[in-house]
């Protein structure tokens, strides 16, 4: 989006009109300066520490506003840098306190990690938000490509920053790191692509990397409709997120429904104005606009020079896909690069920085968090950051594992334990009855599960009413992958299948990969695939885990990817199809007395849009008559049964 003009500019173009049309007019006087310098510097004997308000010139002259916090009495401290589209100065001023600890409350907790290790803060406003100029897009792609034929990108923007930085701001010892979650995981991610020499660290927390594949916009082909569409409409629509989406339900499961077919919301909102969206509606398969600006792909094309600790979140709710992309990409990339980390923790999005004791009804036993901030990220930052690099002892890889509640410390993922653990996928089948089991069912004939998927009438993905898109990042939506799942398996159109109580153990470590074997009546299909933990039925100290369902690991796929994820293809209907695919990391204990269940459905309404189950070419146009049932069948038996391969760990 374009900003106005700037006060000097505006009063240029007044000036020049008038000088043509009265040639003899006194020349005016210079344009009132702004009340606000471009360069401000607050602060008062009682504070901890001084702000500094900059707008930094980029290459292309557009000035980003950056926040400088540094803390009083500083004269060789590391810079710790985040470039954010979420408004560096809210994220500056938490507490409205003259100390830095309560400026940077709730975002950083800076307490442990931050504030005690006296770096200086600094915040930037990435083009086009808030105080920043220039126009905004939506995780810019790479310059020079064809997606963006400009010279700059928040690559180029971050090294114009740093190069700055380091030269501007004399407390500084000349070491920077980036740091941030989510989108600002993103920038972070971007800031390795051609890195300043200063900086030294990277800590990309579950950054955005691939929106078709598994973040934010897409899983798979299914449209993460609840989330982009009043996201895109907030954060385009205007430089400091004024517009505010509305919705005139408090349930979205009737919103979504009453609004109609096809992406109706997004077109009664008046989202499919903005570029953004624009560009999701052209795109609905994995082309080339996807794959050029997947962040994998680009970084694992270059040599990464910088270290960089990468952050996982095992039930985040919005990029549960990046950071192990990026790993599993680099690692390919460069085997024995030293400069790769990893830590996975028990987490939503973004928890690392937040209390990480529970998580919905879950208890880790300690503050997972905690520990994370003060044994992982500060050693970590204080070795490649400080003048005298104290000595560090973070894994390469420090992984939480759910279920025993414990870190571990390996030297690459997925590894299982620190010593003599084996790896071996095994299949977990489905078998008639419900059943799930480590061998395949024999039976003299083949045996299906069926249900009907009708998109009348959705699976909710969380129990209704629903209340996110009012509420935003409440507590409906944040906690949403750790909620219970007996409720949807109570429906006939999700399938549920059940192992008996564990004896002993089942460990793993990795990404379970879904295989279903299925037939369907119409020409396209979704198949969600949920791997849960299904708790005994006593849960000492804590009974209402009695009969918990939890998810462990559960994604989506559109039936039409399932051959190929750029080249989308119609079901034919009645014929057995194959629909494999990967579902998200866990590092998981299945204890015994537990129980290992997987449901099967077709749906995860409104957070996904809905299949049409009739094959049309793109499914944001669909009509109401293209909404039709289907049967579904899935092979249980025989050589063409359906299973889930699990990523076990042998145990020494
Ligand atoms: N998950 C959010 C996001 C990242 C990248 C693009 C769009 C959205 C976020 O929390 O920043």
């Amino acid at each position: 989006m374009r900003r106005s003009p700037s006060p000097l500019v505006a009063a240029l173009v007044i000036t020049m009109a008038g000088h043509a049309a009265h040639a003899a007019d006194p020349v005016p006087s210079a344009p009132l300066p702004s009340d606000r310098p471009d360069h401000l510097v607050l602060h008062t004997e009682k504070s901890d520490y001084i702000r500094r308000e900059v707008m930094i010139p980029m290459r292309d002259s557009i000035k980003l506003h950056t926040v400088i916090l540094i803390p009083k009495g500083a004269t060789h401290a590391p810079l710790l840098l985040t470039r954010t589209p979420y408004d560096a100065d809210e994220l500056t001023s938490y507490g409205a306190s003259a100390k830095l600890i309560g400026a940077l409350d709730g975002y950083d907790n800076a307490d442990d990690a931050i504030v005690a290790a006296g770096y200086i803060r600094v915040v930037q406003d990435v083009r086009g938000k808030y105080n920043s100029e220039g126009g905004y897009v939506m995780n810019p792609p790479l310059h020079g490509t064809t997606l963006n034929p400009s010279a700059t990108d928040d690559s180029t923007d971050c090294w114009d920053t740093i190069d700055w930085l380091v030269k501007n701001v004399p407390q500084s010892n000349g070491r920077v790191a980036t740091i941030g979650i989510s989108y600002d995981g993103f920038t972070t991610l971007m800031s390795l692509v051609d890195p300043h020499p200063a900086l030294k660290a990277a800590v990309p927390m579950n950054p955005m990397v691939d929106g078709w594949v598994g973040d934010d916009w897409f899983h798979r082909g299914a449209f993460r409709q609840l989330g982009s569409i009043n996201y895109i409409y907030e954060q385009e629509a205007t430089a400091k997120n004024d517009e505010k989406f509305w919705t005139d339900h408090y349930d979205d499961y009737d919103a979504f429904i009453e609004a109609g077919p096809g992406d109706a919301v997004a077109r009664d909102h008046g989202t499919d104005q903005l570029g953004f969206y624009r560009k999701i509606r052209q795109h609905p398969a994995y082309d080339d606009f996807w794959q050029q600006q997947a962040m994998d792909k680009i970084l694992a094309r270059r040599k990464l020079t910088v270290p960089t600790l990468l952050v996982h979140s095992l039930w985040d709710q919005e990029d549960i896909y990046g950071a192990i992309a990026v790993y599993k990409a680099l690692k390919q990339a460069d085997p024995d690069n030293p400069n790769l980390y990893l830590s996975i923790g028990p987490w939503h999005h973004g928890q690392a920085i937040d209390d990480g004791s529970t998580l919905g009804p879950l208890h880790f036993d300690s503050d997972a968090s905690l520990y994370w901030r003060r044994h992982v990220l500060r050693p970590f930052l204080d070795h490649f950051l400080r003048d005298d690099a104290p000595a560090m002892n973070v894994a390469r890889v420090t992984a939480f594992e759910t279920g025993t509640n414990h870190w571990q410390h390996l030297s690459i993922w997925p590894a299982g334990c620190d010593k003599g653990c084996t790896l071996a996928p095994q299949k977990l089948y489905l078998q008639p009855a419900q059943k799930l089991g480590f061998s395949p069912a024999s039976a003299t004939k083949p045996a299906f599960a069926s249900y009907v998927s009708d998109p009348g009438k959705p699976v909710p993905f969380v129990s209704r009413p629903i209340h996110i898109l009012a509420d935003g990042e409440g507590p409906q939506w944040v906690p949403w992958l750790v909620s219970d799942q007996r409720d949807p398996g109570t429906r006939p159109d999700v399938l549920t299948f059940e192992t008996d109580r564990l004896t002993a153990p089942v460990k793993l470590a990795g990404e379970p990969v879904a295989n279903l074997i299925a037939t369907i009546s119409g020409t396209d299909i979704d198949f969600v695939v949920k791997l849960i933990d299904v708790y005994p039925d006593v849960v000492a100290q804590q009974a209402a885990l009695g009969g918990y369902q939890l998810m462990v690991s559960a994604d989506i796929l559109r039936g039409r990817y399932r051959n190929s994820l750029s080249n989308p293809q119609p079901v034919p209907a009645g014929q057995a199809q194959t629909y494999r695919f990967a579902l998200p990391t866990v590092n998981h204990v299945f204890l015994p007395g537990h129980r290992i269940m997987v449901q099967i459905q077709s749906s995860w309404f409104p957070l996904y849009d809905r299949n049409p189950q009739t094959y049309v070419d793109n499914i944001f146009d669909a009509r109401m008559e293209d909404y039709q049932s289907a049967k579904v069948d899935v092979a249980e038996t025989g050589d063409g049964g359906s299973f889930i391969e699990l990523p076990r760990v042998n145990s020494p």
